[in-house]
């Protein structure tokens, strides 16, 4: 191809004689919808399944104003600002063949640093119906020691003493909400879209924690105007790398700066509660359903803590994808093991879901070479995410006396990892909020005592006081120090 052409909305029609475009209207649309986290995920999920709705219908009230949060957001801000909003999702399909088309379905996007007014008046705008967020499992801000909010946390104690400049979602969220009380609109759904056990009760909870200490004349507003959907959300979102960008140049000459690219699995299950009207997204595969908890359960405990076994083995192994990791048959007998004899149990009160079909099919997923996904964007944030995929089942384990030996083999190989060097020495690249204590305590654990690593309060709770689960973690530990990653899965996978 020779000329690129930038995304953008003037050059739309030129675009769409090289690829897939949005047909409808862009610029008759309303806001019905702020989104806060714009990254790769929503793009590949939310935003995707808003297009094809806005694409096969004539509605007109659902268009997405992406929000970014966080001063670290500037790049996707600028990025999407000059692009109006537009991107390209590329879906690699298991055969190698690509999917491309341009998404129009975000049509305004704020900065919230900049202009934290605009965004609080946005998300207050009687337009504006649902505020959905994908702000990552850490941004919650609760603690697994205490089971509750953090209110020590510095950008929380910053909301506080200044409201109307926050810096944190529960922040903007209360100015809001507080907007709309002081407006006399009508209510709103809050619909959490991160790989959370109960994401809407944990939103529900947390924010109300926050307004009880920052407005608390306004919880029992929210109490009868909001609600929280629970839902399940499923697609594969590697992050993008500089080939993506290339590529979409080379083969369909369009200058995207920051395309996304996914698998072509997609899920989304939700429930039906939303106080002031929602899209039609059925129409487009969503499912509605009375209760998301075994949808939930089951996607968390197997596919994303099944990310975090073929992440942590993989990543201390040398491998860089999670493809090479579930292509290297120890690994993959080892995640077969924990599904199996771990997770599947913990799973048997689940109804109508074929538990056996689903394992198989991530396997595959897992397996699909050409989805490229990191094992450094698996890794990331583990101290967020261990809590919540892989912890639920060893406590589900401990106490109806099931097997802990897998979860407890990959706790000691994350603290081994924590170290910071894989099996041939080479440095791991750990992205991680609570890096710097992971890091100490895996030191302590190598030098004094392995356990010292699960001393980690916030983190495992008081797994610490299982002897059961100590003992099964100490012998993992002392054979991957011995034995060395490889050699440890092999012996575990035989006994
Ligand atoms: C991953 C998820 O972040 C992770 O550890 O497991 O991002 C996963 O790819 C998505 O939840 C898939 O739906």
């Amino acid at each position: 191809m020779v000329n690129n052409i930038k995304l953008s909305q003037k050059n739309l029609t030129e675009i769409s004689k090289r690829i897939s475009c949005p047909t409808y209207d862009r610029g008759n649309l309303k806001t019905g919808i702020v989104h806060i986290g714009i990254g790769g995920f929503h793009r590949a999920h939310e935003a995707y399944y808003t297009d094809q709705l806005l694409h096969d219908t004539s509605i007109t009230e659902w268009g997405i104003c992406g929000v970014a949060l966080l001063p670290s957001d500037t790049k996707i801000y600028s990025t999407l600002k000059a692009q109006d909003g537009l991107y390209t999702l590329t879906v690699k399909e298991f055969d190698g063949s690509l999917s491309k088309r341009v998404i129009g379905s975000i049509t305004e996007i704020l900065f919230a640093p900049e202009n934290p007014t605009h965004v609080i008046e946005k998300m207050a705008s009687s337009e504006v119906k649902i505020i959905t967020l994908t702000i990552t499992e850490g941004g919650y801000n609760y603690n697994e020691a205490t089971k509750s909010f953090d209110k020590e946390n510095p950008a929380i104690v910053y909301d506080i003493a200044n409201p109307l400049a926050p810096k944190t979602v529960f922040g903007y969220l209360t100015q809001a909400l507080k907007l709309r009380k002081e407006n006399g609109s009508k209510g709103i759904t809050i619909q959490s879209c991160d790989n959370i056990q109960g994401n809407g009760h944990m939103a529900k909870k947390m924010l109300l924690s926050y307004v009880q200490m920052a407005e608390p004349s306004l919880v029992s507003w929210i109490e009868q105007n909001v609600s929280f959907p629970n839902s399940m959300v499923d697609r594969i979102t590697p992050a993008t790398s500089p080939n993506d960008i290339e590529r979409l140049k080379k083969e369909v000459g369009i200058d995207d700066a920051w395309p996304v690219v996914c698998e072509p699995f997609k899920q989304w299950v939700i429930e039906d509660d939303f106080v002031n009207g929602r899209p039609l997204w059925e129409a487009v595969g969503a499912q509605f359903v009375e209760d998301v908890v075994p949808y939930e359960k089951m996607k968390l405990s197997l596919l994303n803590a099944g990310h975090t076994v073929l992440g942590v083995l993989g990543a201390l192994s040398g491998y860089s994808t999670i493809d090479e990791a579930v292509h290297d048959v120890q690994i993959s007998t080892f995640l077969k093991h924990y599904m199996d004899t771990e997770v599947t149990p913990t799973l048997a009160d689940l109804e109508g879901v074929d538990l056996e079909a689903y394992k198989a099919s991530l396997l595959q997923r897992f397996g699909n070479v050409n989805i490229k996904d990191q094992i450094d964007r698996i890794c990331s944030e583990s101290s967020a995410k261990v809590p919540i995929f892989v912890l639920p089942t060893v406590t589900t384990n401990l106490e109806t006396n099931g097997s802990v030996d897998f979860a407890a083999f990959l706790i000691a190989a994350w603290a081994i990892y924590s170290l910071g060097k894989d099996e041939n020495g080479d440095d791991l690249i750990i992205k991680d909020a609570m890096k710097a204590t992971l890091h100490d305590r895996a030191l302590l654990a190598s030098s004094e005592n392995p356990k010292a690593f699960l001393e980690i309060e916030s983190i495992f709770g008081q797994l610490i006081a299982s002897k059961r689960f100590v003992d099964a973690y100490t012998k993992a530990y002392q054979n991957l120090v011995k034995f060395g990653i490889k050699k440890s899965v092999l012996n575990i996978n035989t006994i």
